[in-house]
């Protein structure tokens, strides 16, 4: 072999030895849309990640990675009313932020159910499978988290808004030792979101302060002791926008973090924050953003070198193993819906049904509507862009007057823009509405009569606007309203969640013999995928 082709070789050799071994850069976030509060852990080179839901039915969505970038929604942990009560839950009540660890061939997820009895956790050997029955324990606070070592399991939360240590039997729930205040934080509002990791001989603390909002900071301590004193660190806080530099910043909120060491013994954090559109708005709810980690001399983590993180991470990577997220399209041909789909609270399953064969959805109507803080027949999935276009086609067959049903940009019972068929008069006369619900105030921006039973609605989202389309041959959509983004957002309404598109079906009576039957539906980011 002559010298030339011989260093082509090694050239060759080396990249692939490199591209197998790291990558370069990625896109925040790694997980767009309302999935806040994340927690991860890593069993071999599998990596696991969940969030926490709120009202929303199966709840703590459940994702696995090969490369901490790209992240594959394989299912829920609660998947059960036996494991999940949202009958009581208001906006945003419900499950608050989990905690997943493995432990001994065991993978337990630990959170709270503000609107039931608090603190539980329920466990598995296999994540893909059924998760345990809730096991109660007694500390209360929010965001709890599991710590284990030499046998012994400590749990970590925040009541009166201090963190708390104490030791757990992991078989019972059954509290071992009693509740010890071990950190207020630094003094930022809210201390909480504490996970407990050992390094060499310390064990860190780390927390989130200042509140979910623009505010939002991390902050860490260490203690040689697990019951401390805790000492806080002279470079807090590790992660913040709050300061100038980051102002401008297209990602805002950064905090709730969970730190994990990749197989290749790199440290990456796991984190939330949102990203601001139309102003200081945010719709999305909070993403699960990633972001790289050293330690420094003293032995101190530090986040992405500065504490800040942005859109385009210029980092090295494990290699990096993509899925494609492009378009979702659901036929409603298989047996069951994909794991993207969510209820609101605990849903009444007789008024869901696939007729698979023909790849239909069929919705019953109830007069529970969306306005109502039960259960409306409504199934939804996250917005995760800010521009994309959603679509679906519907027919309302056996209706009465007042009997609806279509697609709706859903933020709460409160802010919500639905556009949809209705019944108009009970005599097979259809007509295509679109009606806004901003707090106290109902409008119905546009009202058309249609000769057919079948409609195709579209939507389509962009920074400003939701624009509305309906068509009655998938060729000619007509635009029929357009709508601010901004009175749906988190800062306009509050709360923890963020925009679903979700399929809705209603009626004005009692009881309805109509059926709602949805044959495909569609969601498309636009652009690329912010
Ligand atoms: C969560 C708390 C928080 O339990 O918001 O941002 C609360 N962090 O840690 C609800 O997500």
């Amino acid at each position: 072999m002559n010298k030339q082709l011989k260093l082509i070789f090694i050239g060759l050799f080396s990249l692939s030895l490199y591209s197998s071994t790291f990558a370069q850069g990625y896109k925040n976030p790694v997980i767009p849309g309302f999935y806040p509060d994340p927690s991860i852990c890593r069993v071999g080179e599998d990596y696991y990640l969940v969030t926490s839901s709120f009202e929303y039915f199966p709840a703590v969505p459940l994702f696995h990675s090969k490369d901490l970038i790209n992240w594959k929604q394989i299912g829920h942990c609660l998947t059960r009313a036996s494991q999940v009560n949202l009958e009581n839950c208001g906006v945003s009540g419900g499950i608050y932020a989990p905690t997943i660890r493995y432990h001994n061939g065991t993978f337990y997820m630990i959170t709270t159910n503000v609107s039931d009895k608090g603190n539980f956790f329920v466990y598995t050997k296999d994540p893909t499978g059924e998760w345990s029955d809730p096991i109660w324990i007694e500390q209360p606070g929010i965001d709890p988290s599991l710590y284990f070592e030499n046998g012994k399991c400590y749990l970590t939360s925040n009541p009166d808004n201090t963190i708390y240590l104490c030791e757990i039997d992991i078989k019972t729930g059954k509290q071992l030792s009693e509740s010890k205040a071990i950190w207020t934080g630094t003094g930022g509002r809210y201390p909480e979101a504490p996970h407990i990791y050992k390094k060499e001989d310390w064990y860190y603390l780390l927390i989130s302060e200042g509140g979910t909002e623009y505010g939002h900071q991390v902050t860490i301590a260490r203690s040689k002791k697990i019951e401390g004193p805790y000492i806080s660190n002279p470079a807090n806080p590790i992660l913040t926008h709050t300061k100038v530099e980051t102002q401008m910043s297209p990602i805002q909120g950064t905090g709730h973090v969970d730190f994990v060491q990749a197989h290749n013994g790199s440290w990456w954090v796991v984190f939330l924050a949102f990203r601001p559109q139309s102003g200081l708005h945010h719709l999305l709810g909070r993403e699960t953003f990633l972001a790289p980690v050293r330690w420094d001399k003293n032995a101190w983590p530090v986040i992405n070198g500065n504490g800040t993180v942005s859109l385009d991470m210029n980092v090295e990577t494990l290699p990096q193993k993509p899925i494609d997220t492009s378009s979702c399209i659901s036929d409603f041909e298989e047996n069951n819906i994909g794991p993207e789909w969510n209820y609101l609270r605990n849903p009444h399953f007789e008024n869901y049904s696939l007729v698979q064969k023909k790849g239909t959805l069929c919705l019953k109507p109830t007069i529970v509507s969306l306005d109502s803080i039960g259960s409306p027949t409504f199934i939804g999935r996250r917005q995760q862009h800010i521009n994309f276009t959603a679509k679906t086609t519907v027919s309302l067959n056996n209706s009465k007057a007042g009997d609806e049903a279509g697609l709706t940009v859903f933020m709460s019972n409160q802010a919500h823009y639905d556009i949809f068929i209705k019944e108009a008069t009970g005599k097979n006369k259809k007509s295509i509405v679109l009606r806004y619900r901003l707090g106290s105030l109902e409008h119905i921006e546009t009202e058309i009569s249609i000769p057919e039973n079948q409609v195709y609605l579209q939507i389509k989202g962009s920074a400003d606007y939701y624009t509305f389309y309906y068509s009655t041959d998938d060729k000619t959509y007509r635009p029929i309203g357009k709508m601010d983004t901004r009175y749906l957002s988190s800062e306009t309404n509050g709360g923890f969640t963020g925009v679903y598109i979700g399929l809705f079906t209603t009626s004005k009576k009692k009881t309805s013999n109509a059926s709602a039957d949805f044959h495909w539906f569609e969601y498309s980011p636009e652009k690329d995928r912010f």
